[in-house]
């Protein structure tokens, strides 16, 4: 059996740890608020879970210490928003290598970092953590049924297959079954995201709407969740899968779910204030709004459920009025794009600019390679199917940018061309050629760092989709250089 310390004693939290210490598990469980630890101790009950009996061996701590000491899982519970301060609080007590499994379901909307990268972010910045091994569990997991032993599924994330699998023998019972993806960006942009359909599913049952309404706000809403997620270099089955459609059916549409009931209210006429204060618990979708929005416009992917219930929990829109809104907006179809068109140098030189194939480009020094540089190529790479870099020459970047490299052009172009995301590799050798560039090459979309932003908006209106990405932050060839010249 494992020793598993549980951050957050909310319903979620505590609905698992009965189920970790039912199955034999040492089950430590903390929070932030010593009434509750007080409270949960004395009494064994959770004021959200009535019916549920908190087992005896379950230990409670005031100690952030205590619960993350010697333990085979760190289990984070807390509410989206206080993921980072917790991690921050809990880093000097996490061993490097340790497991860490997030449940809390979001997207911090300052770094579009998914929670799971927030707390990777803590801890790289508190220190040696250079191995952390983050897994994200997410699915159609609602905390009363759990906590009745109510047959559930839930889904197991890791980049390392092994370690997802881990989590799978640790959380798996008769009662909770567990699968396990790779795909953690997927499967935690789909935690958070489906919460702000099920707002929309709730305002739509509010406003005295029926199962069809609801039926096409699941479906609609899974497929703009799907778009952006693939645009983020995402799985496409992911969102298919448990912690995708799965979530997003049990969140829009049981009693259970906070977001729904939330919706209900605000369709009935309560302000958000008011329909958060009368569920009496976080509402998820709310939170996860600011983010929503700003991937909508990093990524330039249209999220127009989204944004509807954005107008209406944000600006006080009039959701009757919004709803006609989505129903009346231009016609559209339901087929993918079509068959992506396999030979890339037919496509490149020959074809006209279209959708069998969407060509991006990106410019940069990409002097002592790092992966702020692999960041950006990883994701320019996803916004289309073949990715062009055009690399500045040394002359280019003496004369223009005062820049000396550490390797020559020669060099640099080798490492990008050894990159799995490049396709192809130019010479920038003036400021003015993205013009020419865009054309020559038929490209749809521009993209670089938004430590250019706004700089090259003049491509749009050679039909160029212009992206800035955020920059990958803590990381730059000049901090390398100074590094190495203080080590
Ligand atoms: N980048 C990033 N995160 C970092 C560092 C760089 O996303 N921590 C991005 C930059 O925003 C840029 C690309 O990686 O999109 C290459 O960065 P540089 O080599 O510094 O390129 P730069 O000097 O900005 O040249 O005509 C445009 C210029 O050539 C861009």
């Amino acid at each position: 059996m494992s020793s598993i310390g549980v951050l957050g004693a909310g319903t979620w939290g505590m609905a698992l740890a009965r189920m970790l210490s039912n199955s034999g598990h040492d089950v430590t469980v903390w929070s932030a608020l010593p009434r509750e630890i007080d409270e949960y101790s004395a009494t064994r009950r959770h004021p959200n879970l009535p019916g549920m009996v908190i087992p005896d061996a379950i230990i409670f701590t005031k100690s952030i210490e205590e619960v993350c000491r010697d333990k085979e899982i760190v289990l984070f519970a807390v509410p989206s928003v206080f993921v980072r301060s917790t991690a921050r609080a809990a880093a000097p007590f996490i061993p490097d290598g340790q497991i860490i499994v997030d449940v809390a379901k979001g997207i911090e909307a300052s770094t579009l970092y998914t929670l799971s990268e927030v707390i990777r972010d803590e801890l790289v910045k508190f220190g040696g953590h250079d191995h952390v091994r983050l897994v994200a569990l997410s699915g159609p997991t609602h905390a009363e049924e759990v906590a009745r032993d109510l047959p559930t599924t839930i889904v197991s994330a890791s980049q390392e297959l092994q370690t997802a699998e881990i989590v799978q023998q640790v959380f798996m019972n008769t009662c909770m079954r567990v699968y396990t993806n790779v795909d953690v960006k997927g499967i935690e942009l789909c935690g958070a995201l489906k919460n702000i359909i099920a707002l929309a599913s709730g305002i739509s049952a509010g406003l005295g709407y029926g199962d069809n309404t609801r039926a096409a706000l699941i479906t609609r809403g899974m497929a703009e969740i799907t778009r952006l997620g693939v645009r983020m270099g995402c799985m496409e089955q992911t969102f298919a899968g448990l912690a995708g459609i799965g979530d997003l059916i049990v969140t829009a549409t049981s009693m259970h779910s906070r977001n729904n009931k939330a919706g209900m209210l605000i369709g009935q006429g309560l302000t958000p204030a008011e329909a958060t204060a009368k569920v009496g618990m976080v509402v998820e979708g709310i939170n996860a709004l600011p983010a929503a929005m700003r991937m909508a416009k990093v990524y330039n992917v249209e999220l127009p459920l989204c944004e509807a219930v954005n107008k209406i929990v944000n600006e006080g829109a009039d959701p009757a009025k919004i709803v006609l809104e989505l129903m009346t907006r231009d016609r559209k179809t339901e087929l993918p794009k079509s068959a992506l068109d396999i030979t890339f140098e037919n496509s490149i030189i020959r074809n006209r600019r279209g959708e069998e194939m969407r060509r991006v480009i990106t410019y940069g020094t990409f002097d002592l390679l790092h992966y702020g540089h692999i960041n950006l190529l990883k994701r320019a790479k996803a916004l289309g199917d073949y990715l062009i870099v055009a690399l500045s020459t040394d002359e280019f970047n003496w004369v223009e940018k005062q820049k000396k490299c550490y390797f020559s052009y020669e060099q640099r172009k080798a490492l990008l061309e050894a990159i799995r995301y490049v396709d192809m590799v130019i010479p920038e050798t003036s400021w003015e050629q993205k013009k020419t560039d865009a054309h020559e090459y038929h490209i749809d979309t521009f993209v670089i760092g938004d430590d250019w932003e706004g700089k090259f908006d003049f491509l749009k209106e050679e039909g160029v989709e212009v992206v800035y990405l955020p920059r990958t932050p803590d990381i730059s060839t000049t901090q390398i250089k100074n590094d190495l010249e203080h080590k």
